[in-house]
């Protein structure tokens, strides 16, 4: 059943049906009104009791909308929290500073020289033929640090890791503790790279010794027809749109449950309505989180020009998870 819907909605041939595919948007028409397959969706109401310390970019716990799937316990999206200058700043992380080395790239070495496999972004901004740019562009799917996923074995290992960066640590501590996950540890990261036509095929994460910490999942630029089904291949999966900003949680039964992305949909325009007024509080915000260059560079149009031009046709995932039980300090 789960690889029907995948081709269902993978679909070239035609465009497919998407009344199934859940809108959280469609949740907001009037408040608390859950409108369509309201026997799957639930708002949820997270309220902090404790103080959090805050990252520049984000939206105050009190305004995230965050939803719950009946039907997937475990399963809590929050509809993007992040401010546009946040999202530009983690789409711009993600393209020039973490597919860099030492961290590990998808890109093969017979078909990229050394330069590209270490460096992408700049390689790519530096070419000058139009196809060479869309090859080196298109070729890029994924980068992996912190413990370094090895896609064969599908096991970590303790001698193949890199840091893992401040920034993402503070953002994933962020959503955890808000959510009540004030042990989690983020100690590996793959980022995705999804230009429009590509997919990733049904999976269960399980390659993490500890299977029970959350998985955080933020999503940035176009968007993705995401299916999320059950701890088998027979059960039939339930397809909702994960759109820029925002940020998915698997955890208790879903963390080890099928899920795919047989779809990106172009949906996003770049947005440059809200930045003006978030530019004025620079001094008001404290940077210390993130690479405050970056943050304030952002918000020029040349600087995030090239930025805009990748996620116009592309969608960016960046997946995290805890590799280590709690108390063991090593694999
Ligand atoms: O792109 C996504 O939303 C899912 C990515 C994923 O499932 C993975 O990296 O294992």
């Amino acid at each position: 059943m789960f690889k029907l819907v995948f081709k269902q909605y993978k679909t070239k041939s035609s465009t497919p049906d998407l009344r199934d595919v859940i809108n959280f948007d469609d949740f907001e028409i009037t408040q608390n009104d859950l409108r369509q397959n309201d026997n799957n969706v639930q708002r949820l109401s997270i309220i902090n009791e404790k103080p959090i310390q805050m990252i520049p970019g984000i939206k105050s716990p009190n305004d995230w909308r965050s939803y719950k799937l009946t039907h997937h316990p475990g399963i809590v999206i929050i509809r993007n929290p992040f401010t546009e200058r946040g999202r530009r700043y983690w789409i711009a992380r993600c393209l020039r500073d973490y597919p860099r080395t030492p961290n590990v790239v998808n890109l093969n070495e017979r078909l990229f020289n050394d330069s590209v496999r270490s460096d992408w972004w700049k390689q790519l901004n530096l070419c000058s033929d139009k196809d060479e740019f869309q090859r080196i562009k298109t070729a890029m799917r994924w980068t992996t640090f912190g413990y370094h996923h090895n896609w064969d074995t599908k096991l970590y290992d303790e001698q193949m890791k890199s840091s893992f960066p401040e920034d993402l640590s503070s953002l994933c501590r962020l959503f955890a503790f808000t959510l009540g996950y004030s042990d989690f540890k983020p100690e590996a990261a793959i980022v995705n790279y999804y230009p429009v036509g590509s997919t990733l095929s049904g999976h269960v994460d399980h390659s993490e010794p500890n299977k029970t910490a959350p998985l955080f999942s933020f999503s940035f630029g176009q968007t993705a027809i995401f299916l999320i089904g059950g701890t088998t291949l027979e059960e039939k999966p339930t397809a909702i749109y994960l759109q820029s900003g925002d940020v998915m949680i698997m955890s208790g039964e879903s963390r080890l449950c099928y899920h795919a992305v047989p779809r990106i949909i172009k949906t996003q325009r770049d947005s440059t309505s809200m930045l003006a007024s978030e530019q004025d509080d620079d001094s008001e915000i404290e940077l210390k989180l993130l690479d405050t260059a970056l943050f304030k560079n952002v918000c020029e149009p040349t600087f995030w020009e090239p930025f805009s031009n990748y996620v116009d046709d592309s969608r960016i995932n960046i997946n995290v998870r805890q590799v280590l039980n709690l108390g063991d300090f090593k694999l």
